[in-house]
């Protein structure tokens, strides 16, 4: 392998303060081969980076997203890593995230930043989130990665290209870690460093907004993976709330007041919090027929090649 075989690819919206130096690293380990994805910065950062050497191409539309599904059609080397624009990550270590995809035991490589992240480069917010994010896509993949939002990646143009994408915004990465699991791509995450964002650019991530969006895309997405995690969730809550005026109800009742309206309520709320599970298990059981029914044909498809 060729490093020239090695796309960097690097989304930007006003990164001026970091992506000048952010090229120059990638291009003193030896990776010349460098396209930036533009979300049409105000600050200058498309002429630093094309100054500097990198292919810079104007996103159409808006968000990470968007710029990451636009440029994955357009790269055409096999092998992609992918690195934000703000200088968080360290270029000399893309060697090790790429390690696994050269000898041939991973499709995709996620930079792990939970295990040796600077002081200061998660807010205690984004660590709570980022942790509470990762249990739940576990629950609900049973695949147990620790950094599904990292912003550092390696991977083939083909397992990318294999992926289907839609989201525009940061939810990019969950669905981008969700697709692999689908398409039961091999996965494999590498410890990296994280540093602290530089004080002069702003961060684009809303915490709350963007971990909203981004725990439900994980849930939405469940629902063709994991239908009882899904199913089930809403059943909790409905069975929950019918629990709740239940209690009221009983207690009340012992004093000699009676809530017909309430009561009738609360089997509603069960009656259709017990139908959501069931709904959960009929949708496991075609999941899983489906599932057979696949590795079969890929199995039957392998054996007439
Ligand atoms: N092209 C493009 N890039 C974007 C857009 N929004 C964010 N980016 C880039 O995506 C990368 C990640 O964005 P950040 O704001 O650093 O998000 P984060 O790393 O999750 O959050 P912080 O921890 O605050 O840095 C950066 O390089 C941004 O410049 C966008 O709309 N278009
Ligand atoms: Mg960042």
């Amino acid at each position: 392998m060729n490093n020239a075989d090695v796309c960097i690819l690097i989304p930007t919206l006003n990164e001026a303060a970091t992506i000048g130096e952010l090229i120059k690293d990638f291009k003193k380990e030896g990776f010349s081969n460098i396209f930036v994805i533009d979300g049409n910065s105000r600050d200058g950062t498309a002429r630093i980076a094309e100054a500097e050497g990198a292919k810079v191409v104007l996103q159409t539309g808006r968000g990470k997203g968007q710029a990451m599904i636009q440029a994955f059609e357009l790269i055409e080397s096999p092998y992609v890593i992918m690195v934000d624009g703000d200088g968080t990550y360290l270029a000399r270590e893309a060697p090790s995230l790429l390690e696994p995809i050269l000898e041939g035991r991973a499709d995709h490589v996620i930079g792990n930043r939970l295990e040796k992240y600077s002081p200061g480069a998660f807010t205690k917010l984004n660590l709570v989130g980022n942790r509470l994010i990762n249990i739940l896509f576990d629950i609900a993949y049973s695949v147990q990665l620790r950094d599904i939002l990292s912003g550092y990646r390696a991977f083939t143009l083909e397992s990318i290209r294999e992926l289907e994408l839609n989201k525009t915004g940061f939810e990019i990465e969950t669905e981008v870690s969700v697709e692999c699991v689908l398409k039961k791509q091999r996965v494999e995450e590498v410890p990296i460093t994280y540093l602290p964002r530089s004080k002069q650019g702003a961060t684009k991530l809303n915490p709350v907004k963007d971990g909203i969006k981004i725990g439900s895309t994980i849930y939405r997405l469940a629902k063709v993976h994991n239908p009882m995690f899904y199913f089930g969730i809403i059943g909790f809550v409905f069975i929950l709330a019918g629990m709740l005026t239940g209690t009221y109800v009983v207690v009340e009742w012992f004093s000699d007041i009676t809530h017909v309206l309430l009561s009738v309520l609360t089997t509603l709320f069960i009656i259709f919090g017990l139908q959501m599970f069931i709904f959960g298990m009929l949708s496991d059981l075609i999941v899983t027929l489906h599932r057979q029914t696949v590795s079969l044909i890929q199995e039957k498809n392998r054996q007439n090649k």
